[in-house]
């Protein structure tokens, strides 16, 4: 671990009173703690998307890769494949991950990848100033729906259910200490792992006191059921007055596609060795 406290030093250009300062203090800890139980910091490797959620790997020494708008999980998919020993995490924005990049979303849980998707999910599209994205309210308002949206939101914790996912989790970014419980159970998941964070957009869609009087911490829930899982996970919908379980909804051990994969992999190859040749290149 660095002196710096995992610190770069950049400056950070996030609007006071984000969400996204908590999900930062949170990833701090919880890598620290993942390094005391013996990972190493190299072998971890953040990726990131495009937009006021990409900037947190700006502020953490640590290796990472920032991809395309859209883009993380494929990039992030890369990097497994080529490396299975690295920790893979994603920092994506729901407009990233749930617009942009679903389909890449939806094949990555599919296939269950041992990566951990970590989704800011602040209902807008942040840095481009608030229009709105498909975890929006039906009638939210913003710069591109000035009159309000037409649509109902998708609830990516049931599409992800449905497409193969094996650890299903939401957060908020209020409450830290649920965050960082939740963030590293999702990271040593093996598996592909959603987190879905209600991040709380101070500019353009302040959810704190909605979301601080509807949150509770699933207890007693039999997450190993799909069923109950599904149940669970639809109990809140955007209902505006249902209460918003936080916790795991449904986590499964199944094989991982980079498991399954490496068995196709030649053999006659010292991938090590090779990996090696190539930042020899590059350093
Ligand atoms: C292919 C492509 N389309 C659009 C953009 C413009 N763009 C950059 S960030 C962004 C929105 C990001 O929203 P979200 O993923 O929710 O992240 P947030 O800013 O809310 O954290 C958009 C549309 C882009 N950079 N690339
Ligand atoms: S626009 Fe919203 S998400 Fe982006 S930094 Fe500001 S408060 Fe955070
Ligand atoms: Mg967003």
């Amino acid at each position: 671990m660095n002196q710096n406290n995992l610190d770069t030093g950049c400056q950070n250009t996030w609007c006071l009173g984000c969400g996204n300062f908590s999900i930062l203090n949170a990833i701090k800890d919880v890598v620290k703690s993942l390094v005391e139980d013996g990972t190493l910091l190299e072998d971890i490797v953040l990726v990131s998307g495009i937009g006021c959620h990409g900037k947190i790997i700006d502020y953490l020494d640590m290796n990472s890769f920032y991809s395309l708008h859209g883009r993380a999980v494929p990039a992030a998919e890369g990097i497994k494949i080529a490396n299975p020993k690295l920790k893979v995490i994603v920092f994506s924005g729901d407009g990233d991950s749930y617009g942009e990049g679903l389909e890449h979303l939806i094949f990555a849980a599919k296939r269950n990848i041992d990566i951990t998707m970590i989704v800011h999910n602040n209902r807008v599209y942040g840095l481009t100033t608030g229009q709105y994205t498909p975890t929006s309210p039906f009638g939210y308002k913003g710069k591109s729906t000035p009159k309000g949206t037409h649509e109902d939101p998708l609830n990516p914790l049931e599409l992800m259910l449905a497409s193969g996912a094996t650890f299903i989790s939401r957060a908020a970014s209020h409450g830290i200490n649920l965050l960082k419980k939740i963030l590293k159970e999702a990271i040593l998941h093996k598996g592909f792992s959603l987190v879905d964070i209600l991040q709380v957009c101070v500019t353009y869609y302040n959810m704190y006191k909605y979301y601080s009087e509807r949150v509770y911490e699933l207890s007693d829930h039999d997450f190993s059921d799909y069923n109950t899982a599904s149940n669970k996970i639809r109990e809140w919908d955007y209902n505006k007055d249902a209460k918003i379980g936080l916790g795991v909804f449904y986590k499964k051990e199944k094989p991982t596609f980079d498991e399954r994969y490496k068995d196709f992999v030649r053999k006659d190859i010292d991938r090590d060795k090779e990996i090696n040749k190539i930042l020899e290149h590059y350093i």
